[in-house]
């Protein structure tokens, strides 16, 4: 956007006076912060109006997702708009702290984690593409919880993100839709068979749409939240209609349940209802919306695929399969067949994780009872999935009944997705390779041209741009600005890996921010921290198989050796965790307890001489994560080997160049294949030993209890008073170690953990060594971008046809060079000549 720091400062403080009618002096920041994002939302007004026009003719994607973890939105818009410097620039004139301003903005975290995360970084990449995709998700009353630790307990607290309201969204109340759930469904022939549906319970969509900013392109697509709210409700409470009014009270808060918050409880029946409902809301919601789009733009319905790709984020909108299939024929009057392979070539389904919890199912009588004619579809689309089935597999009754969509009084949602779709992806290649030959192996053999891998891959704008501008600066003048539209161009830097001033510029950005983050921790805990130490960062979803015990157990057995030799040479270092814990799960709620309790005795204790401090952060979110990442010398990536279905962190944050320690899973397989295996610290069992393990029904942990003293130091640890809190307080950990079979083979990969951290140890004191590795890690960072994915996925899947020509997405090994999306190191001639002539060591 064009406009000079002059106009900027004399449109900002007309809008704080005619905001706030008082001067900027006595304006507060979250004042300031008003005034910014109402001027924002103007500026982008504009241009949405535009884009949406520009866009009518082509084909649209939307990417249905239960979860949008946006973070803060203003930076983003700044900087996308290209306005950031301008703005830094006016308000530094004015004395006013921008960075200050920017803290008052509430993170809006409608998501839980990866994926979420995933589908926000998805709708940054295609406006960036200027792709026509548009993001369908819930607009959550209240987002994930927000964290506090009360005695080093996780403590949930209502996330009331809309409290001072959301600026940047815009409630479309003429674009409502009608939902309908429960009721009876009876079949009518009428020359066809239709289905008449009653009694049911009518909801209002509406929706409010979020403007979703290109990066420096005209693009502004759509990110369209939908609320449920009851229809008219007015009415008069007295003593002649006590019994209405009840049931009216009843009906608004029924239905404003349905967007309440992200993922309800589930332990109850009423739970699961909700939450089915929150699916059927979303996916009817949408496609009702998709269709009416498609009509507005006189595009036939028989043309749907031509026009419109629907995409699934995991099976969470998987009912988008039959709810089609219900708007093409009940709607429509379209005939079944015709129907169904309309719907088969217009969704697609990424699946994310292959933990068997997270596999969906639902009973059939819930189903049922809430989507009565839903589940007739879904019954008939089983029955000729079966049958098809019998063709090619006769008599093998097993086999069918494995790959049923319905069996044993359960409905199968992956089952559903990969029926009902044309495209099936995993998210890295191992993940994809797992789904092809264990978890889906069945539906593999059956279609096996349906699946596909995309590895993932995150917004270097916002995790490189905006969270660390002074790296970006460095990198522009090192290999020239290009790189952000071409973030493949950061391969140029290969040849500065060894350059010490180079280096010394890096290490001096890396200083400015662990200095900063020291002082951030210092003031939000007390724990003073030494920005000369390694900043050691584990941050995610605690989870059994992230295995923050594993790092845990390494910490304490370092403790232990410093105890016992006060002397021993040891680089300083700081533990850095952050992480939510699902409030059902009990141990990953007791890992966080004991995770702090830890940290209160080594952080206490005088006699290390702070030579290991250890702070678990409060509330890890997408904003604490950005600050985290410039600041992080060592990223731990360290799952049991096949559970990761990719991880996303791990890109964050070797664009931050950070070394990743890590296990040879998901994404980190495909970063050591890109940095090269000198530049990641790698250990542990693989996958398929990890597998087959499983296939033997696990090992037996007291064999290693028993033969590695290190080991059973730490785990006696738990439970003999050592640490605060109590003896038994931490029993529970120690009996799914020992007499819970360690399902996430911790105490197997013990012994390599610890040999890869002395290795990390003895490179970290190497400093140039180390810088190199830091240096290449970022040079090698362009290929998990999300741009690069998401061309794939346009190209691949979508069969979409970018207005501006595709970009290029190089790797030196060109191993994703492909013709149509022209992802070749050839593409940029100048960076070739750079990279022959240079020597990488
Ligand atoms: C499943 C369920 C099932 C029941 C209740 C709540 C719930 C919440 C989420 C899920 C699916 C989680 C899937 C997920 O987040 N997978 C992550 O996706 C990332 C993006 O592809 C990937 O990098 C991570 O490895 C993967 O764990």
């Amino acid at each position: 956007m064009n406009i000079d720091k002059e106009e900027f400062q004399r449109q900002y403080l007309d809008k704080v006076a005619k905001l706030h009618g008082k001067p900027l002096e006595e304006t507060s920041d979250g004042e300031r912060y008003q005034a910014l994002s109402s001027l924002i939302r103007d500026y982008i007004g504009q241009r949405w109006l535009l884009s949406r026009r520009r866009q009518r003719q082509g084909k649209q994607v939307y990417y249905l997702s239960i979860e949008f973890l946006l973070g803060r939105l203003t930076d983003m818009y700044l900087i996308n708009l290209g306005l950031r410097d301008t703005v830094a620039a006016a308000f530094f004139d004015l004395g006013v702290d921008l960075a200050a301003i920017l803290e008052s903005e509430e993170d809006p975290g409608l998501g839980n984690g990866g994926l979420g995360r995933l589908a926000a970084c998805y709708l940054d990449s295609m406006a960036a593409e200027s792709l026509p995709g548009h993001g369908c998700g819930l607009r959550y009353r209240y987002g994930f919880f927000e964290q506090d630790f009360v005695n080093g307990r996780q403590i949930e607290v209502p996330d009331d993100w809309l409290k001072t309201g959301f600026i940047y969204e815009f409630r479309r109340s003429d674009e409502a839709v009608e939902i309908r759930f429960g009721g009876t469904v009876t079949p009518e022939l009428n020359g066809k068979l239709r289905y008449r549906h009653e009694n049911y319970e009518s909801v209002l969509a509406v929706p409010y749409d979020v403007p979703v900013v290109g990066h420096l392109n005209d693009t502004v697509n759509t990110l369209r939240l939908w609320s449920a709210e009851p229809h008219r409700t007015d009415f008069v409470c007295s003593a002649t209609n006590r019994n209405d009014c009840l049931k009216t009270i009843e009906y608004k808060n029924d239905v404003e349940a349905i967007t309440s918050v992200l993922y309800p409880d589930d332990s109850t029946r009423d739970g699961r209802v909700l939450r089915l409902k929150q699916h059927y809301f979303l996916t009817s919601a949408s496609l009702q919306a998709i269709l009416a789009d498609l009509a507005r733009r006189d595009i036939p319905l028989t043309r749907l695929s031509d026009h419109v790709a629907v995409h699934i984020n995991d099976t969470h909108p998987a009912l988008a399969v039959p709810e089609l299939m219900r708007l093409l024929i009940d709607e429509h009057g379209m005939g079944w067949d015709e129907a169904w392979s309309l719907t088969v070539a217009t969704i697609s389904y990424t699946n994310h994780t292959i933990m068997p919890e997270a596999l969906e199912t639902w009973p059939v009588d819930l189903f049922q009872a809430l989507l009565p004619r839903i589940f007739v579809i879904v019954n008939e689309i089983n029955e000729r999935f079966c049958r098809e089935l019998w063709q090619r597999y006769p008599g093998d009754w097993d086999h069918i009944r494995a790959m049923a969509v319905i069996a044993d009084g359960t409905i199968r949602m992956a089952h559903l997705a990969i029926a009902g779709s044309h495209s099936v992806n995993g998210v890295a290649q191992l993940h994809t390779r797992i789904l092809k030959e264990r978890v889906m192996s069945d539906f593999h053999q059956f279609y096996p041209d349906k699946f596909n891998n995309k590895t993932n891959g995150v917004t270097h704008r916002r995790f490189l741009i905006k969270a660390n501008p002074q790296l970006a600066a460095l990198l522009g003048e090192t290999v020239g600005e290009q790189w952000v539209q071409y973030p493949c161009d950061l391969l140029g830097l290969l040849p500065h890996a060894a350059d010490p001033a180079f280096q010394d510029k890096l290490a001096a950005i890396r200083r400015w921010h662990k200095s900063k983050l020291a002082a951030q921790i210092l003031d939000a805990t007390g724990v003073r921290i030494d920005p000369d130490s390694i900043f050691d960062t584990h941050v995610k979803r605690i989870h059994g198989y992230k295995r923050q015990t594993l790092n845990a157990f390494h910490i304490m057995h370092l403790y232990n050796r410093l105890k016992a030799d006060p002397g021993m040479d040891l680089t300083p270092r700081t533990f850095i965790f952050g992480g939510k814990a699902a409030p059902a799960y009990r141990l990953a709620k007791l890992t966080i307890r004991f995770i702090n309790a830890l940290a209160d005795k080594i952080n206490r204790d005088k006699t290390i001489n702070d030579k290991i401090k250890v702070v678990f952060l409060e509330n890890y979110n997408v904003s604490l994560l950005e600050k985290l990442l410039p600041a992080t010398d060592v990223s731990e990536q360290i799952p049991t080997a096949s559970r990761e279905a990719c991880g996303t962190g791990n890109m964050k944050f070797i664009m931050n160049g950070s070394v990743i320690i890590g296990t040879l899973d998901g994404g980190n397989i495909e970063i050591r294949n890109a940095v090269g295996e000198d530049n990641i610290i790698t250990f542990g069992l693989t996958a398929d030993e990890v597998l087959n393990i499983y296939e033997r029904g696990g090992y037996n942990p007291w064999d290693i209890y028993c033969g590695d003293e290190r080991v059973k130091t730490v785990l006696d640890q738990l439970v003999n008073g050592f640490l605060p809190g109590g003896p038994d307080e931490y029993r529970p950990i120690f009996d799914s170690f020992l007499h819970h079979g360690d399902h996430f083979l911790v105490l197997k990969d013990f012994a390599a953990y610890v040999d890869a951290q002395k290795e990390l140890e003895r490179r970290y004191r190497d400093r140039r060594h180390w810088l190199s590795m830091s240096v290449r890690n970022i040079a090698h960072s362009g290929k998990f971008s999300g741009d690069r994915t998401f061309t794939e996925y346009a190209v691949d899947i979508w069969r979409l046809r970018p207005e501006a020509p595709v970009r290029c997405y190089c790797s030196a090994d060109e191993d994703f060079a492909r013709a149509e999306g022209g992802c070749t190191l050839s593409r940029r001639p100048a960076l070739q000549a750079t990279l022959s002539n240079a020597t990488y060591n």
